[in-house]
């Protein structure tokens, strides 16, 4: 299949491809959560969920793997490092209790992906305690073992846990296109800071599109 994309286009086979879904969780998208605690505007992150759930439905109707992320840390903080638990002054911090439960803790209500992209039985969901869904998580392997080799990403924030995502994923091979309209940061001039430097030197990292060439593409498909 052939995206219209920037800097050029993406090729890409369907039976080789996944959908990476970073983080669409309630604690980071919903009034009251996480986010919104840390002075955040969640509506900018609120509103990609449309586009994101058009480009889930029509990848699930093709057929394709779905893997969803979630940034999760046990209960009992084991794989949350100090350097990462002690920075920085938040007003809650990664395990306190929170509006929707403790804070990035795995099984809380809201650790959990948003109910409009929840994911669906057979499909790929991964507890990740870093940024990216590589470090600690047997993503890799278990997309070697289907055949994976090109990569589309969603989710949130852009600048943080997508861009780790799809750097990592680059040194290890894959081809990664970035959907525009489905990422969002709460910084919108880190979000295009972003979305440039991934795609710049000739998809140094990867390839970036709208939502809608990659549906176009699925339809003439
Ligand atoms: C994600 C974060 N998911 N911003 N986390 O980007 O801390």
């Amino acid at each position: 299949m052939h995206v219209h994309a920037q800097p050029f286009a993406y090729e890409f086979d369907l039976a080789r491809t996944a959908l990476v879904i970073i983080d669409m969780q309630r604690d980071f998208i919903e009034p009251g959560g996480f986010g919104e605690t840390l002075g955040n505007d969640v509506a900018l992150l609120e509103a990609i969920v449309p586009a994101c759930r058009a480009v889930l439905d029509a990848w699930r109707d093709a057929g394709g793997l779905v893997v969803h992320t979630r940034e999760a840390h046990k209960a009992d903080l084991s794989d949350c490092p100090p350097a990462k638990r002690l920075r920085g002054k938040p007003s809650l911090r990664i395990g306190d209790a929170g509006p929707m439960g403790r804070i990035l803790v795995a099984g809380e209500p809201g650790n959990q992906i948003i109910p409009a992209l929840a994911p669906l039985p057979g499909e790929i969901v991964l507890d990740k305690p870093g940024k990216g869904a590589f470090h600690a998580t047997p993503l890799h392997e278990l997309l070697q073992q289907s055949g994976i080799s090109h990569l589309l990403f969603m989710g949130v924030t852009t600048e943080v846990c997508v861009q780790t995502s799809m750097r990592e994923a680059n040194d290890r091979g894959y081809d990664c296109l970035l959907l525009e309209d489905c990422t969002e940061s709460y910084f919108p001039h880190f979000k295009a800071a972003a979305v440039e430097m991934l795609r710049a030197q000739g998809a140094i990292i990867g390839w970036t599109a709208n939502s809608t060439q990659l549906l176009e593409a699925l339809r003439s498909a």
